[in-house]
């Protein structure tokens, strides 16, 4: 039993992993105080029983999807192909929630889509109409009602390692019940494997899907610190910036209020949604605060 084994992770709690090998589930922590393992991480591991293991060793990651505040990063899932970012007018959403989303997902290089749901309710309407530029920027978006069908997600899908993120109360774990029919078993089993008898809705976890296929649930993010980014991965995660970057009168402008800034400029045109500049803003300061 003390061979080790390849597998992936399939569920994040805390401290506590459950990791997939051809063999077996084990239920695995980390040797001493090694964290930064992700869900769908490929990961090598020591059986200490039948069903426990350590983790010793994180193979080389193809991407990282991550978030971070001023004290701890929160990895979210690894070597994904793509990001779903779920939106809905009820609860009301905080435009610089996407923005943020959008940038962690550009920063990674994982390409992003917008999902709206909720198309039932009369209030999507005004969400879809402001989310349009979005679309020109380049992220599909995908409007469906979860309650009712979730069809349209469904050619996306297909033999895809996916991630759904976003707020809480969008329907994230509505769009994955009826994605994937055994989710809730799947959650139940997974939550009796990994629960210390507390109560609580933070796993991060993967399910197979029925036509091939990964999808990721994660818990729901009420903000979205990028404090790992640069001034220079910060510009470069925003694409309608690209063109622009090295136009501006000093090599070094921040694009806040310099003197012939082709990123202003553009604002000012209309060219550059001024929500997006703001959201930029915003993000900077966060990079200027003092780190602890
Ligand atoms: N009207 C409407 N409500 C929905 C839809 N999908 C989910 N909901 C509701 O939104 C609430 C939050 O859903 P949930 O899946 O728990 O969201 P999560 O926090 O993102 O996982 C629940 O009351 C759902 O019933 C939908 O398509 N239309
Ligand atoms: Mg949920
Ligand atoms: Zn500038």
């Amino acid at each position: 039993m003390t061979a080790q084994q390849t597998g992936r992770v399939t569920a994040v709690h805390g401290s506590r992993f459950l990791v997939e090998t051809p063999e077996a589930v084990f239920d695995c922590v980390t040797r001493g105080k090694k964290g930064g393992i992700a869900c769908n991480d490929r990961v090598e591991i020591t059986p200490t029983s039948s069903t426990g293991a350590v983790i010793d060793k994180i193979l080389p990651r193809a991407n990282l999807l991550y978030r971070s505040d001023r004290f701890r990063s929160k990895l979210l899932a690894a070597n994904i192909d793509q990001v779903f970012i779920v939106t809905a007018a009820v609860p009301s959403p905080n435009p610089q929630l996407l923005n943020r989303c959008l940038v962690a997902t550009e920063a990674a290089g994982i390409p992003a889509r917008i999902v709206v749901n909720k198309t039932d309710l009369a209030e999507t309407a005004d969400l879809l109409a402001r989310l349009r530029p979005y679309v020109a920027l380049g992220y599909p978006l995908i409007a469906l009602a979860a309650k009712q069908d979730a069809a349209a997600m469904q050619p996306w899908l297909t033999g895809k390692t996916s991630i759904l993120i976003g707020a809480s109360g969008v329907g994230k774990s509505t769009l994955i019940n009826r994605l994937i029919p055994e989710a809730e078993i799947a959650t139940r089993e997974i939550s009796t494997a990994l629960d210390t008898g507390k109560h609580t809705t933070t796993h991060t976890r993967l399910y197979p899907l029925p036509d091939g296929g990964t999808l990721i649930d994660s818990p729901g993010m009420q903000e979205f610190g990028l404090g790992h980014l640069d001034l220079a991965g910060l510009q470069d995660a925003f694409p309608e910036f690209r063109p622009l970057i090295g136009q501006c009168r000093f090599y070094n402008c921040r694009h806040l209020k310099e003197p012939g800034c082709a990123i202003l400029a553009s604002v000012a045109a209309g060219q550059i949604m001024a929500e997006r500049w703001h959201g930029y803003v915003s993000l900077l300061k966060e990079l200027d605060a003092p780190r602890y």
